[in-house]
């Protein structure tokens, strides 16, 4: 029996020692220590030994069940060494590698004109605010003096809430709320969001963006605004750039004017770019009506002032030679990627 069970062992250890994969072990195990196994087929017969021989010969077979469990249990950390290992040397990082480059976004042509655009005006000390984009009939337009009848206010260019309520089409009421508040002098530009109800073509969309300036002071007059707003465009399209203000009509300002200047790319000789006329038009203006002061608490004996207003996407699509509005609204990584 003693020999029986050395064989046994001896078998057993060898099957273990030349082992090469874990599943082996796992077969070894049964077939050695598993119900059928060979070692518990020397319990079952048991019965054969001399009963006083028993405890001796259970001490013998519980003695070998412990040895092959403990070679068994070594193999298995020796393979699970040998994975661990051979994982990590298959996973080294080569950090010398050059790293994969973050996908950057970057600012909307919109907002990089428009940050131009502030960063301009900001230096001539003014203050930039903003205000709602859903506004009260009486902001957006009877506060600037325009009339019930106007071409503007009729439902087929304006969105409409109700009859009080609509989205604004212009920044003025921005500035209008501004004026109301009392505190002057007003030196301010007011950029944002408005609304159209107009078809989307090359150079039209029924939500656009608008910045307009308001000043207020005392003996503010039409110098301050030319002066203004040729340095304005000196800043925007270059040092050599000239205005030239045509008269023009707008409710809310008396006298109006639309500024054109020269044209940046050919200087003002005339070109494909500005249609051979050497002139682009950008912005409206004029001195603030007396009657829109009036409205707004301020008494227009004591003080003057001048507006403007400017369509933020025109700027965009001038400074970068864009020909298509339609392209700063469809988000197509291949366009906005250029700026
Ligand atoms: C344009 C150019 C303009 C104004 C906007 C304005 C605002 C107040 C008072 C007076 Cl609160 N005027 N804004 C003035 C002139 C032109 O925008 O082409 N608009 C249709």
């Amino acid at each position: 029996m003693k020999d029986k069970l050395k064989r046994i062992m001896d078998e057993a250890l060898t099957q273990i020692n030349s082992s090469e994969q874990l599943d082996k072990l796992n077969e070894i195990r049964v077939n050695f220590l598993g119900k059928k196994g060979e070692l518990t087929a020397v319990l079952k017969s048991m019965k054969e030994v001399a009963p006083e021989d028993r405890p001796k010969v259970g001490q013998l077979v519980n003695d070998a069940r412990l040895a092959i469990e403990e070679k068994l249990e070594e193999k298995r950390a020796a393979f699970a060494k040998a994975a661990r290992e051979a994982k990590i040397a298959a996973e080294t990082i080569d950090v010398t590698l050059p790293a994969v480059r973050p996908k950057m976004g970057h600012r909307h042509p919109n907002t990089i004109a428009l940050e131009e655009v502030e960063r301009i005006f900001i230096g001539m000390g003014y203050e930039v605010v903003e205000g709602p984009e859903v506004e009260k009939d009486y902001y957006n337009f009877e506060a600037l003096n325009i009339p019930a009848n106007h071409p503007a206010k009729d439902e087929q260019d304006t969105f409409y809430i109700n009859n009080d309520i609509l989205l604004r089409t212009q920044t003025s009421p921005v500035q209008v709320r501004v004026m109301e508040q009392g505190k002057l002098p007003i030196r301010i530009i007011a950029p944002g969001r408005v609304f159209r109800s107009d078809e989307v073509d090359a150079t039209h969309s029924p939500s656009f963006h608008q910045i307009e300036g308001l000043v207020i002071d005392k003996n503010i007059t039409f110098a301050d605004l030319k002066g203004t707003l040729a340095e304005f465009a000196k800043e925007l399209f270059g040092k050599d750039t000239k205005v030239k203000f045509r008269p023009h009509h707008f409710p809310f300002t008396e006298p109006s004017a639309e500024v054109d200047v020269t044209c940046f790319k050919c200087g003002g000789k005339g070109c494909r770019f500005c249609k051979g006329s050497g002139w682009i038009e950008i912005l409206g203006c004029g001195m603030v009506h007396p009657k829109v002061l009036k409205m707004s608490g301020i008494d227009p004996e004591e003080y003057s002032g001048f507006a403007f207003g400017v369509g933020l996407e025109r700027i965009a699509l001038l400074k970068y030679e864009i020909d298509d509005m339609r392209l700063l609204y469809e988000n197509d990584e291949r366009f906005l990627k250029q700026f």
